[in-house]
């Protein structure tokens, strides 16, 4: 039987991804959180899980390291998705890419004014096409993690990141001025893989369409 690979970075789309895996009869033997293995065997014997950063997910499985894997739209924005077949919105690790500023900033009259506002975060590519079609002249500066810190220290005027709750941003005296997309993890599969290897991974495809449309109709 055809084995498969998939890609999966610990966390949040590891606990959310969870029971879609177990709903295509998946579960790992080990706990990614407290194991030290990057590759974890599965209950199945042709199934293996590998464990790798959230933004390399695509990477893996664009160069077919992975047969398939789960990424969210943000990382799949920023990565480009060549090489990649998306066929799944999986609702998981749902989120919102804003734009935010501190409390006491004035975005709109910045913005009307023309000002050029500087602009740090991790989702360049995504950032720069936000603000070229708003016709918005700002100043990118990359990051790599905790952006919220970016304002309150004068680095920069904005920052383009993720929020859920929206603690994170009261937490540090920050607002949301602009909401950029809707972000929800996808599952991505290796179009060869696909090929070659559909009668493995077509199941699982379907076990997981499944599984969100009864945690859809569970939900209405
Ligand atoms: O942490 P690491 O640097 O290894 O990588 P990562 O941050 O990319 O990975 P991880 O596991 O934190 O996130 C994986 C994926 O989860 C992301 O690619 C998103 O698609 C999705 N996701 C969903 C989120 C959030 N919600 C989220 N809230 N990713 C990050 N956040 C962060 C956000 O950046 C901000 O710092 O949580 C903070 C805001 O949360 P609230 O609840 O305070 O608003
Ligand atoms: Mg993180």
């Amino acid at each position: 039987m055809t084995s498969i690979t998939i890609a999966l970075s610990k966390g949040r789309i590891f606990d959310d991804t969870a029971p879609l895996l177990k709903a295509a009869g998946v579960f790992a033997l080990d706990d990614p959180e407290t194991s030290r293995k990057l590759i974890l065997a599965t209950n199945r014997d042709n199934v293996r899980l590998i464990i790798v950063r959230a933004s390399d997910v695509p990477t893996y499985v664009q160069y077919g390291a992975a047969d398939m894997g789960i990424a969210g739209k943000d990382v799949l924005l920023e990565h480009g998705g060549s090489g990649l077949y998306q066929p799944l919105d999986l609702h998981i690790a749902c989120c919102r890419m804003m734009v935010a500023v501190r409390d006491d900033f004035d975005y709109e009259s910045a913005v009307r004014r023309g000002a050029r506002l500087r602009v740090a975060t991790k989702y360049l590519r995504t950032a720069r096409e936000h603000f070229a079609e708003k016709g918005m002249h700002v100043d990118l500066i990359k990051l790599y993690g905790s952006m919220e810190l970016a304002p309150l220290v004068g680095l920069a005027e904005a920052i383009v990141d993720l929020v859920s709750s929206g603690n994170t941003l009261k937490a540090n005296h920050l607002k949301a001025v602009e909401e950029i997309k809707p972000i929800s993890a996808r599952l991505i599969i290796n179009q060869a893989a696909l090929k070659l290897k559909r009668a493995t991974i077509q199941p699982m495809l379907d076990a997981f369409s499944a599984a969100i449309q009864q945690g859809e109709e569970t939900m209405v």
